[in-house]
């Protein structure tokens, strides 16, 4: 009897070890896409109260900027107005957010120490703060992500350390605005969810056949006209100039480039309808052309050349007249304007499917676009069939469907965007029962759009050729924020992840139990997602 206090005490302290062990988080456990490089947990906890403040280190406006960012994203949902303050000392309890120009994580990477008692965050530029951010989001309950007050939730966070940066330095999106017109909400919707997983690249395709949808001051007819329609014959839409700014301005606050295309010298016949100058006799196919409405529109003195307006999804009937003069004073304006308004180093000036435009034309038209965009001050981003022609130094070839032109682009010396349309398509259908879609590269289910590698798609073209990935969403079968969504979610968590993750870290089994995490996050977002069967959602 003489040993029982000893075995009851003993009992009681195994008991609670493995109690208390249930309860400690284990940073390592936390479901963050994209994958961070390294993840160490110290088994403890942080927790936000009330009189927690954001403490900054350095000086950069952007720095304030940042730190609102966080202070709104808390505030929702947790209610707590945290303070800022840069004078003092950070207190016990504060979330440093720090620019150390002497870190050595990479241009875009951070360091995140959480303890017990603060959270510090460091970077060595403004955009790895930001990003470092989205990780410490995905660390707290999911809860957070509700945009109104929620009461009965503890706002605690895993200790540890995380230290990351990105394997590709552009990790973009495409959305084709062109066949659907979305909203500025719309966009600026999208923007904050790629935002959410270092995504640093929107890609807006502003014109196609079916639309023009920015306005261009010095060819007015551009939104008046060509803006007036879309797939399906809805009234369609263009951003003025003053939304596009602010388009621009709201993704730059979240570390997001706007990329604008133009496409050309095919997919323009909006233009076309526009401004029969530039037409060289095209007409479009009888089903779905739809007359232009000149009383309706307010338009008067129109080409006779002018074609009909377009609202079917056939491709590659349209082209610019590549010899005439005028064509090029067009194309001139065009860039001029959108490169005043655009921050961004580049302007995308499509190049694909021009079917009835014939190579002897193509090719002059691509090289005198491209110096186009060079008197502007930017670099040119085409679609694979630019390689066709001469390229630039520093223009860029998006890769979507010919391996040849991709290599052709890389013995010019370009660097390669890579766009498979059989694994990055967002419009792709994921099987044969979706409703949405089309399927004419495949069907990607979620498991092929993570299993891919960018080095591994073209003979001869490796890292060092590829500038990096982008998911583009084509829209000739998304009319809605909600299709959008549906279609994007969750296929985009997988682009992000091969874009910011070195392939040997790459892990499908630990993405597909992350992603259940993530599920839970877009309910309480409001995300239409695909529940795709391969992944366990739960409840
Ligand atoms: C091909 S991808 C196109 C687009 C269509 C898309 C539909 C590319 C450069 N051209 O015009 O919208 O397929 O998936």
């Amino acid at each position: 009897m003489k040993s029982f206090p000893f075995l009851f005490f003993a009992l009681l302290a195994i008991l609670f070890t493995s109690c208390s062990k249930e309860k400690t988080p284990n940073m390592t456990d936390y479901a963050i896409i994209p994958q961070p490089i390294s993840v160490v947990g110290t088994g403890d906890s942080f927790e936000l109260v009330e009189n927690t403040q954001i403490h900054l280190v350095g000086d950069s406006a952007q720095l304030t900027q940042i730190s609102a960012y966080l202070q709104q994203l808390i505030q929702n949902a947790t209610s707590l107005d945290l303070q800022t303050n840069t004078e003092t000392e950070p207190g016990e309890g504060a979330i440093v957010l720090a620019l150390d120009p002497s870190l050595s994580v990479g241009n875009e990477g951070y360091q995140l120490d959480i303890t017990k008692q603060s959270i510090k965050l460091s970077a060595s530029s403004e955009a790895g703060l930001f990003f470092g951010i989205q990780t410490l989001r995905q660390l707290f309950p999911a809860e957070l992500e509700i945009k109104s007050q929620v009461s009965g939730v503890k706002w605690r966070i895993p200790t540890g350390t995380i230290t990351d940066s990105p394997e590709y330095a552009y990790r973009g999106a495409m959305l084709d605005v062109a066949r659907h017109f979305f909203s500025v909400e719309d966009v600026k919707h999208y923007i904050d969810l790629l935002a959410f997983y270092k995504m640093n690249m929107l890609h807006l395709h502003l014109s196609d056949d079916q639309g023009w949808r920015i306005e261009i001051k010095s060819w007015p007819n551009l939104t008046t006209i060509g803006g007036s329609t879309q797939v399906g014959g809805g009234k369609g839409g263009f951003y003025t100039q003053e939304q596009y700014k602010d388009i621009v301005a709201y993704a730059q606050e979240r570390f997001i480039t706007i990329i604008p295309e133009i496409d050309m010298p095919g997919h323009t016949n909006s233009a076309l309808a526009s401004y029969g100058e530039l037409n060289p006799g095209i007409t479009v196919p009888k089903e779905h052309s739809v007359k232009v409405d000149r009383a309706a529109l307010g338009v008067e003195g129109l080409d006779p050349l002018a074609s009909e307006l377009y609202t079917g999804i056939v491709v590659g009937f349209s082209t610019l007249a590549t010899d005439k003069e005028i064509t090029y004073q067009f194309v001139d304006d065009v860039i001029r304007e959108l490169a005043e308004m655009t921050p961004g180093p580049y302007i995308h000036i499509g190049g694909d499917e021009s079917h009835v435009t014939e190579m002897k034309d193509y090719i002059p038209f691509i090289n005198r676009a491209q110096e186009i965009v060079a008197k502007y001050g930017k670099t040119s981003i085409g679609w694979d069939e630019i390689a066709h022609a001469t390229l630039l130094p520093g223009s860029v070839a998006q890769y979507w469907a010919v391996a040849e032109n991709a290599k052709m682009a890389v013995d010019q010396g370009a660097q390669v965007i890579m766009s498979p349309a059989t694994k990055a398509y967002l419009d792709m259908q994921y099987d044969s029962t979706t409703v949405l879609g089309l399927h004419w590269a495949a069907y990607i289910e979620l498991d092929s759009a993570y299993n891919w590698e960018p080095t591994a798609m073209v003979d001869g073209i490796g890292k060092s050729n590829i500038l990096g990935i982008e998911a583009p969403l084509w829209t000739e079968t998304i009319t809605n924020r909600s299709e959008l969504e549906y279609m994007v979610f969750p296929r985009i968590t997988a682009i992000a992840e091969i874009a910011w993750v070195p392939k040997e870290s790459k892990d499908w089994d630990s993405y597909k139990k992350r992603l259940i995490d993530h599920g839970k996050r877009w309910e309480l977002m409001g995300i239409n997602y695909y529940k795709s069967p391969l992944v366990d959602w739960g409840k």
